[in-house]
């Protein structure tokens, strides 16, 4: 009993540190763009949950835990791909 209380505030922990990081990104025209910037982030292996929406343009994804993504290492996997990031919001 002990246990799986230890493990419920361990999990509730995790869900609390994972922030969900919105990216606005200029240049999204197409399913390619979709991609290279889906590649471009699951490259990084601190991004998981990822998804680019054209319609959007905007990338969600939440940090791999303890794995901490910063304002500038998205601006560059962005940049890298082709597009730039103009706003990043982090949701906890
Ligand atoms: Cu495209």
């Amino acid at each position: 009993m002990k246990i799986i209380s230890f493990l419920g505030i361990m999990l509730f922990s995790v869900s609390v540190l994972a922030a969900r990081v919105e990216v606005d990104i200029v240049g999204i025209t197409c399913g390619m763009c979709v991609e290279a910037i889906t590649k471009g982030l699951k490259a990084t292996d601190k991004a998981e949950n990822i998804s680019v929406v054209l319609e959007d343009k905007k990338a969600t994804f939440t940090e791999v835990k303890n794995k901490k993504l910063t304002d500038s290492e998205i601006k560059a996997v962005i940049k890298k791909a082709g597009y730039e990031a103009v706003k990043i919001r982090r949701k906890q």
